[in-house]
């Protein structure tokens, strides 16, 4: 490279939609690969961080998938064109979303940029997505989103410097001198900081002993899938190298840029080649994660299911298995609005603060920062600590195998008991990926209406032998206790008099289309019905949904694509 790079002005025009949605952009990659489309979205992200950019460090990385690498080669550029003085770049342009996390705050730089669209399927025919994390670590708030979509409305340009070219399959250091600024990137390991974060939460010695098999106990089996996504390189690091679980107790650990064309989303559909696995053989844990590793599935012996709002629950509960609550104390718990309320049960037993938030990683950060949050956690497989600002697949994991290591007890017993204590939150989550977006808007404001009419309030529903009296509906906002700032239009909620729950929201992490997501929420404390199906539980509840909203008329669907 010369010794001195100049940049330039590309004069673009705007790009309707970059608008970031649940958890950053997410477009088809064909979208992303229009001309200045990539270009115009990360100018846009730079000018929104206005004085503070000239001189900083950011972190670049992404889950491996197709036009990763391109979006690097480019970020490269047009970073150093904006006065940016150091990029932190995963090796390959690989970082997993929670080691994102991590290296933002280990290193104190101004954020980063994730380029993934996590659980979406990836490829040439697939989503590519790009996500800014501001300095805490965390999915940037709303208030930085709306800036940097305001600037792409009228973006007239975009500064780059074309010169430059870093190979980023080597690990090594590049100061070059661009418009007579120093430049630097930096490529890293992508694993190491985020392991060494997890021998400082964990007892890696104790989960060794658990993995590996000791005089008291038989090795326990665990099977880990990576769905060929980003978690491969930390799950050997973590699994096989450091607690000794054999290569054949991990599958689908080299990541894919189209995650052999399967859809890297953890749960009981996307999964099923775990679930099938695990259910007829000698597996006592089963454990997935999505692409961008920040979701984790959680089974037991024979495939038992642990929900991810029980499981938020579990280890809310068990705090005091993993050493690193040890240290900080328990400062609070949270969950999304849609998770079932398991979790508040523990709060109220164990007199902890407890908050409720709209649905998105984005909006504990504050609570964290706050020091006011411990442990937080989605009904979508998400579950975190306050170690990073993201939620955490393969922490998660590492959670559960450190309740097993303290408890002695399976995945099963664990719920079990649970259940014994605290009584059952049956839940269960109906998706319906890709409606009509007109016809799924159409239904949304119409139940809308009928549920923020004032008589609707104490009316009865029936259906089967169950009645659900109703308590209050709303189109849920959240006001942050921290800095005041309200989310408007979260999600259709329906409260029963009972703690049943119905809820009604449009997904925010589409490319195209609309998924409409139904969430069911009924608690039970009689333990005869504990081990029952949650679908046999929860169908007069489901039906009643199904009937207020109207679903099948306006959408034409008559199954769920995905049931949770
Ligand atoms: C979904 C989940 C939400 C999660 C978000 C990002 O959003 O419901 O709980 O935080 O995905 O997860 P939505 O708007 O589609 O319901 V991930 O793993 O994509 O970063
Ligand atoms: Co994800």
């Amino acid at each position: 490279m010369p010794g001195n790079i100049s940049s330039v002005s590309v004069p673009t025009k705007v790009h309707e939609g970059q608008k970031p949605g649940t958890s950053g952009l997410r477009k088809a990659v064909k979208v992303f690969t229009q001309e200045h489309y990539t270009e115009n979205f990360i100018q846009s992200i730079f000018e929104a961080l206005g004085d503070r950019l000239t001189g900083c460090t950011l972190v670049v990385g992404g889950d491996g998938r197709y036009y990763g690498k391109e979006a690097v080669a480019k970020i490269i550029k047009i970073a150093a064109a904006n006065g940016v003085g150091k990029l932190i770049v995963g090796q390959n342009g690989i970082l997993s979303t929670p080691a994102v996390s991590a290296i933002i705050r280990k290193y104190k730089t101004l954020g980063g940029i994730l380029l993934t669209a996590s659980h979406n399927p990836g490829g040439p025919d697939a989503d590519f997505g790009i996500k800014f994390n501001c300095e805490n670590g965390g999915p940037a708030p709303d208030a930085v989103t709306n800036k940097i979509y305001d600037i792409t409305t009228t973006l007239k340009s975009y500064k780059i410097a074309s010169g430059i070219n870093v190979d980023i399959s080597k690990i090594q250091s590049t100061n070059i001198e661009v418009d007579g600024r120093n430049f630097t990137v930096d490529v890293i390991d992508s694993v190491n900081d985020y392991v060494e974060l997890m021998k400082s939460i964990f007892d890696f010695a104790a989960l060794k002993k658990l993995i590996q098999g000791s005089t008291e106990r038989s090795a326990f089996q665990v099977l880990i899938n990576s769905m060929s996504g980003v978690t491969g390189p930390y799950v050997k690091r973590i699994f096989i190298d450091e607690l000794g679980a054999a290569e054949a107790n991990t599958v689908n650990i080299i990541p894919l840029e189209d995650f052999g064309g399967l859809h890297p989303d953890p749960n009981l559909t996307y999964a099923v080649d775990l679930v099938n696995t695990v259910k007829n053989g000698p597996y006592d844990l089963g454990a997935a994660f999505d692409g961008d590793g920040d979701r984790n599935m959680i089974i037991g012996k024979k495939a038992f299911f642990v929900n991810p709002s029980d499981s938020l629950a579990v280890i809310a509960a068990n705090l005091d298995s993993i050493p690193y609550f040890k240290k900080t104390g328990v400062r609070g718990y949270a969950r999304s609005m849609p998770t079932s309320g398991a979790v508040d049960r523990v709060a109220a037993a164990t007199g902890v603060e407890f908050f409720e938030v709209p649905t998105g990683w984005k909006y504990f950060g504050n609570l964290m920062d706050a020091g006011r949050l411990s442990l937080c956690g989605e009904e979508s497989f998400g579950t975190g600590s306050d170690h990073i600002r993201e939620k955490d697949g393969v922490w998660a994991c590492l959670a559960w195998l450190s309740i097993i290591a303290h408890s002695g007890k399976s995945v099963e017993e664990i719920l079990q008991a649970h259940w014994t204590k605290y009584g059952r939150n049956f839940f269960t989550r109906y998706d319906y990926e890709n409606c009509a977006s007109d016809a799924a808007n159409k239904m949304m404001l119409e139940l809308e209406q009928h549920i923020s009419n004032p008589s609707f309030k104490g009316t009865k529903l029936t259906n089967a032998d169950k009645s659900y009296v109703v308590k209050h509906a709303d189109n849920y906002a959240y006001k942050d206790p921290i800095d005041g700032s309200v989310a408007q239009k979260q999600g259709l909620r329906v409260l029963f008099e009972d703690g049943s729950r119905v809820i009604f929201r449009l997904s925010g992490t589409g490319s195209s289309g609309a998924t409409i997501r139904l969430y069911v929420e009924s608690y039970e404390s009689n333990p005869t019905t504990y081990n029952e199906d949650p679908q046999k539980i929860l169908a007069p509840l489901l039906n009643i949904a199904l009937q207020l909203s109207k679903l099948q008329e306006h959408t034409g669907r008559n199954a769920p694509t995905v049931i949770t």
